[in-house]
Formats: C-alpha cells, sequence, structure tokens
C-alpha cells in the first residue's frame, strides 16, 4: 500500500503532494514501483494535528481519486479519511477501501457508507485524538488493550452491516505509543492476527524508527522501516503501508519467499 498524501502538513511528505498533479504522479510511480494499493489522503493525523473541514478534505482528495481512478491502472484505490461525507464521494470517484485511522469513532455514519458501498474497510487503533494522541500514552497492557479495542471495533462494524469479509485491522503504529509501545505491538503481531482478518502495518518513517537508530530523520528511516515490516510480514501481517515502494517491495519479497508466504494485499 503506497501513501499518496495531498496534505501541507504530514509528518514525513507533507505539502509536496499538495497539488492534483503532484499527487497523481507521484500515485503513477508509486503503482509503477509495485503498489498493489495507493491509499490517498487529505488529512494529516500527525501528532498535534489540527482537524480539516468535510469541504476542504474533500476538495483535497476527491480529484485525485477520480484521476488515479481513470488514469492508473492495476492499483487499487483507498481513501484514507475520517469522514463520512468524504469517504461517499471517494467511493463515487473509484475508491473501493476506506482506511479509518479512527475505526469508525469519530463518524460512526462511515460504517453504513463502507455497508452500502461492500467496500473493504482498515479500522486503526490510536489511543484518543491526534492533537493529544502522544502526551504520555498509557496502557494496562499495549498488546491485550489493542486487541480488545479492535475486537470491539470489528463488532461494531459488522452490527452496522459491514461484512466480516470486507474488514482489516491495524494496530496504530506511532498512534499515542512509545517507542517500547510499538515494539511491543510489533513483537507480538501474531496475537493481532489471531483475531482472524488481515492485518495492516504502517510503520513507514516513523519517529520511533529514527529514535532507535541514531536519531535519523524521516528520510533516512527506510532502513529501519524495512526491518519494521520484515518482522510484522514473519509475524503474519499482509498489508504494509509505505512511502517508499520500491525498496519495501523488494524486501518484501525476498523475506515473503523465505518464509513461503505471499505478501497478501501487496507492499
Ligand atoms: N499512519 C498514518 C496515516 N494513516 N493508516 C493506517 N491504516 N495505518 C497507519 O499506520 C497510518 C494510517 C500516518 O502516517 P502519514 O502521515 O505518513 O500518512
Amino acid at each position: 500500500m503506497g501513501i499518496v498524501n495531498v496534505t501541507p502538513d504530514s509528518f514525513s511528505d507533507g505539502g509536496l503532494f499538495l497539488d492534483a498533479d503532484a499527487a497523481v504522479e507521484h500515485g503513477r510511480r508509486l503503482a509503477a514501483e509495485g503498489a498493489a494499493i495507493l491509499d490517498v489522503g487529505g488529512e494529516s493525523t500527525r501528532p498535534g494535528a489540527d482537524p480539516v473541514s468535510d469541504d476542504e478534505e474533500r476538495r483535497r482528495v476527491v480529484p485525485v481519486v477520480e484521476r488515479l481512478a481513470a488514469e492508473v491502472a492495476g492499483a487499487r484505490l483507498s481513501i484514507d479519511t475520517t469522514k463520512a461525507a468524504v469517504a461517499r464521494r471517494a467511493v463515487e470517484a473509484g475508491a473501493t477501501i476506506v482506511n479509518d485511522v479512527s475505526a469508525f469513532r469519530f463518524d460512526p455514519a462511515l460504517a453504513g457508507v463502507v455497508a452500502e458501498a461492500g467496500a473493504d474497510c482498515c479500522l486503526m487503533h490510536m489511543l484518543g485524538e491526534p492533537r493529544t494522541m502522544q502526551d504520555d500514552p498509557r496502557y494496562d497492557e499495549v498488546v491485550s488493550d489493542v486487541k480488545a479495542f479492535l475486537e470491539e471495533r470489528l463488532a461494531f462494524a459488522l452490527a452496522e452491516g459491514v461484512a466480516e469479509e470486507r474488514v482489516w485491522l491495524d494496530p496504530g503504529i506511532g498512534f499515542g505509543k512509545t517507542v517500547e509501545h510499538n515494539l511491543e505491538l510489533l513483537r507480538r503481531l501474531d496475537e493481532i492476527v489471531a483475531i482472524g482478518r488481515p492485518v495492516v502495518v504502517g510503520a513507514s518513517r516513523k519517529s520511533f524508527l529514527g529514535k532507535l537508530a541514531g536519531g535519523r530523520d524521516e528520510r533516512g528511516r527506510v532502513p529501519g522501516t524495512i526491518a519494521a515490516n520484515v518482522v510484522a510480514l514473519e509475524r503474519g501481517a499482509t498489508v504494509f503501508r509505505v512511502h517508499d515502494v520500491a525498496q519495501n517491495a523488494d524486501a518484501l519479497a525476498v523475506a515473503a519467499a523465505t518464509f513461503s508466504r505471499d505478501v497478501g494485499a501487496g507492499a
């Protein structure tokens, strides 16, 4: 899953693809590098980020989804949003996956949009909300807490009419987690996989990788991203949300062949 952020302020690529032409070109390049999915987002979820209005978010993402659907063959389109109004328009424009970092908490009507469209959805764990999630995150026991949250959100999605086979789950690396929380979730990812739905991992370029490896900035975190994704693959993850598709796809192809695994929905 290649990341196409149409935002001025995402943590590692904010502002680079705010113009629709640049975003479409970037998506085209990620698809050529092997992305099976392009994840288009118009609202930054970095720690401390302020919310964006429905109208502004729609204005950013809908033209990009429309053009990617028309111009780029071979990759499915995912809309990274927490808002029903944005998802509805993106699905009309050609998205077939809804990636919701709030797991239907911020806008419960989003579940109905997914159910009605027959779309796939990714439900992610986050502690609280982006503005405050990194202020001293605490858990009773991080893996059990995240697992219980994802089971509860899966049950909510099913109750709203989403088919179980449409739901993917994500432990939300970096969303209200310390370095040790992130490592424990990766180390014990098999316990999340045991819920029985495909597991998505989004470790790409995140700050814990910089903290573990010499204080590297976002662009220097590709080797760390690959290490985290190979561990996640070994523990059973099947979807890897990344900025650097070519490098991750090569590494995961070799790791998957070694483990005799499919990379599933692809890098
Ligand atoms: N991380 C970000 C945004 N969306 N979606 C899922 N499913 N999982 C993630 O880990 C995730 C996400 C933040 O990263 P970005 O600002 O580089 O997009």
